[in-house]
């Protein structure tokens, strides 16, 4: 590239715009809301402001997001304002797709982890669609979601921004065709520079990643057993090619295992979080429908948007997210090679079950407890501390990338199904249950068997979990739209009770008080964190309002209670709905939730 060609820089004058505060992950707007003039290039150069200058000059970028409406318009402003601003060269997955632990993989693997951070267009789990949800955040060179620190750096910059600096139109690539395109752009100092984007295959790094962590072989031996059936859905978002490829094409599953794997800007129309109430089509195929398919699969799997959640089901089965990341944890010695060493330790958001501390204890390591959202894992595992870490809202994950990972997660449950078919588990849980249950099939019971042998179902494996650990019944309730004003009250009213009231019906308050937390590695302090009432019997009820949402106010009401192994099956074992409905009944009257919003029911449980 001559200087004759170089690409002009243009600098264009704003103002701020009200409400670009990131919440637990990043920007989410309307879409509606980010077609303002200059909202995106507000944000973005809010970012780059709160960045190091000489980090940023000539270093390397990731930019990417997971398809949905206005991802690709977005890559390209983005892609033109990094330029403008002295980056040296952007890294976009091929169609500007790259799933959320794919832009975490690429940070800090791709070239050596050179890439300084990375910009993911996504409002994961939200709708999306002409007049649907965008979003935008910022990841670190840690390949994590950028701390407290910076994202109140970059809010107080959009309340002061005058200016923006961008590239000429003539600054464009095609983001379908594989491969560098240089360029050479004139400052407005006059200097010139030399700027590259290089469209990269958006699953070859992650797919590495992640052969260095799994057992490859044994995974395709498993998905090519023809008594084995498995099904993915990827609800149309992300995980669609990373499906297709991993999947079928490396580990040898039929391609009538995949749903909805081709990626849609709208999601085709539906709300990509996999949960039982909108990942319908994996629900009805893993007959936990209204209609009984002829075929149920063994195991099936889904992702949100842009493919950090997962929900796990087994057969007619539904494995509750805080007891997936337990189960993982249980198992991750013998059935992950990555974790053949044992792991550092384990840490869960506040809000999740503490199945997580019960695995962590009988190991005898340490299991921390940090404030809802991802960003805050990071630390503990760039500390060391940390190498398995889960949420209750569908999201687990390990240090080997700075995200949760959903396919991660469903290759962990695949490779603890098939090291259960290996039959090499050295307790003998299949016994202990078969004296509490004589009529449930016990899969371990096939010895030394090869890793053909008898396949252990998915309730199967969670319900030893629990004749082992104990189980935490668990559910959430969300009132999503609610008017903010009404959501504000109902936690100001939880904490007006908080100190007053000391028992609701039979359950006795150890404890009450907002979750506070300091990180243990930079000692920064989190207060807000969730409303807590803590029962003498280790129950648990917990109110916030969510950080995710675009508009309006969401409150989640979390519910939990412990029953003890010795409880015996028909306690382990019974309907989670009723087996919660007296805790749940003490939520509502402390939150006084019907009366301040006026709803009659959640719009959402999990
Ligand atoms: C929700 C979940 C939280 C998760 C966050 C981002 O946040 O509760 O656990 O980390 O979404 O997930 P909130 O503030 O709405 O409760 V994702 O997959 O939307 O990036
Ligand atoms: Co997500």
């Amino acid at each position: 590239m001559s200087k004759q060609d170089a690409v002009a820089v243009k600098h264009v004058d704003t103002k701020p715009i009200d409400g670009q505060k990131p919440g637990t992950s990043g920007l989410r707007k309307k879409v509606t809301v980010f077609q303002q003039e200059h909202y995106l290039e507000n944000f973005v150069q809010a970012t780059f402001d709160a960045l190091p200058g000489e980090k940023l000059s000539g270093s390397t970028l990731v930019v990417s997001g997971d398809g949905r409406y206005l991802t690709k318009p977005s890559v390209a402003t983005i892609v033109r304002m990094a330029a403008a601003n002295g980056v040296g060269k952007v890294w976009v997955g091929r169609g500007g797709l790259l799933s959320t632990p794919a832009v975490s993989a690429v940070i800090r693997t791709r070239s050596g982890g050179e890439a300084y951070g990375g910009f993911i267009l996504t409002a994961s789990h939200n709708p999306g669609g002409p007049h649907e949800d965008f979003g935008i955040k910022y990841n670190c060179d840690n390949g994590g979601p950028a701390p407290e620190k910076l994202t109140n750096a970059i809010y107080q910059n959009t309340t002061k921004i005058k200016e923006y600096w961008i590239a000429d139109e003539s600054l464009q690539v095609d983001l379908d065709k594989l491969g560098r395109t240089q360029f050479m752009v004139q400052h407005q100092d006059g200097k010139f520079g030399h700027f590259a984007v290089e469209v990269i295959d958006e699953v070859e790094d992650y797919l590495r990643l992640l052969r260095g962590i799994y057992d490859f072989n044994s995974l395709s031996h498993l998905l090519r057993r023809p008594d084995f059936k498995f099904t993915f859905d990827a609800m149309h978002g992300v995980a669609g090619p990373y499906a297709k490829r991993i999947f079928v094409k490396e580990l040898g599953a039929p391609e009538s295992s995949l749903l909805n794997c081709d990626p849609k800007e709208d999601f085709g129309g539906g709300h990509p979080d996999p949960n039982l109430t909108y990942a319908k089509a994996l629900v009805a195929a893993l007959g936990l429908g209204d209609k009984q398919p002829a075929e149920i699969p063994q195991f099936g799997a889904a992702c949100d948007g842009d493919a950090d959640r997962n929900m796990i089901l087994g057969s007619k089965f539904f494995v509750t997210p805080s007891d997936s990341v337990a189960i993982i944890a249980a198992y991750a010695k013998d059935a992950i090679p990555y974790f053949s060493k044992g792991l550092k330790g384990v840490a869960r958001s506040m809000p999740t079950s503490a199945a997580l501390d019960r695995v962590a204890e009988a190991k005898g390591i340490k299991c921390y407890e940090v404030p809802t959202g991802w960003k805050f894992f990071g630390n503990l595992m760039d500390d060391n501390r940390c190498s398995l870490c889960g949420e209750e809202s569908f999201g687990t994950g390990s240090d080997h990338v700075r995200e949760k990972d959903g396919l991660w997660a469903v290759l962990a449950w695949l490779s603890i199904l098939a090291f259960k078919a290996s039959g090499s588990r050295k307790e003998n849980l299949g016994d202990k249950l078969a004296k509490f249950a004589p009529g449930l099939h016990i899969g371990d019971k096939a010895k030394d068997s090869g890793s053909s042998g008898q396949l252990v179902s998915v309730e199967d494996i969670v319900k030893q979990h629990w004749m082992h650990y104990g189980r935490n019944f668990y559910t959430r309730y969300d009132y999503e739209g609610v008017e903010s004003g009404k959501a504000d009250k109902v936690i100001k009213t939880l904490l007006g009770k908080q100190g007053e009231i000391t028992q609701v019906r039979n359950f006795v308050i150890d404890k009450a008080d907002e979750f506070m937390y300091k990180d243990p590695v930079d000692g920064s302090v989190s207060e807000h964190q969730g409303v807590r009432f803590l029962f003498s019997d280790g129950s648990r009820v917990i109110f916030r309002l969510s950080g995710t949402g675009s508009s309006g106010a969401t409150i989640r009401m979390y519910v939990e209670q412990y029953v003890a192994p010795d409880a015996g099956p028909e306690k382990l074992f019974a309907d989670a709905a009723k087996a919660l409905q007296p805790l749940v009944n003490v939520a509502l009257t402390l939150s006084k939730m019907k009366e301040l919003t006026g709803r009659n029911e959640p719009t959402v449980i999990t």
